[in-house]
């Protein structure tokens, strides 16, 4: 079935640090994503950490909210039928190199860590993603 969804997106540094923002935006749009709010921010490493709460037993974890902290990031609200699913498909696996071809992080990425965004994996989480990026 399909369902009218939203879903966070994140720019991550290392993509923003190389301009490719504007590219990733045409390529959501391309794909009928309509991008409902945008923001370029940069966060501090205590907000990187409330972020990624749910991986804060991951041997990773502290790397994790340093890179997000490290530089600007453009933090977006997606919309689109099946929105959550729709941008992980376009995304890609998490290691870019087990991402599909034609996908963000194929073709993108540079690494596990530095993978150029960020996505809602359900519509529960992208609720509370979106809240935490735009509260208004
Ligand atoms: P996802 O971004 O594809 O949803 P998650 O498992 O939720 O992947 O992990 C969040 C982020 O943590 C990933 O995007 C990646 O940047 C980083 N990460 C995940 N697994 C590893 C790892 O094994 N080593 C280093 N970084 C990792
Ligand atoms: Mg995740």
């Amino acid at each position: 079935m399909n369902k009218l969804e939203q879903t966070l997106s994140i720019i991550k540094p290392d993509a923003v640090e190389r301009n490719l923002d504007n590219e990733i935006k045409e390529i959501f749009k391309k794909k009928g994503f309509v991008i409902k709010k945008a923001k370029k921010i940069q966060i501090e490493k205590t907000e990187a950490e409330k972020f990624y709460k749910v991986h804060e037993t991951k041997p990773f974890y502290n790397d994790l909210c340093n890179y997000l902290s490290s530089g600007p990031i453009v933090a977006m609200v997606l919309e689109k039928e099946n929105a959550v699913l729709e941008n992980r498909k376009l995304m890609g696996a998490t290691n870019p190199k087990d991402a599909k071809e034609g996908t963000i992080r194929e073709k993108y990425g540079i690494s596990i860590d530095k993978n150029s965004v960020h996505g809602s994996d359900s519509v529960e989480n992208a609720k509370v993603e979106i809240n935490f990026f735009f509260k208004d």
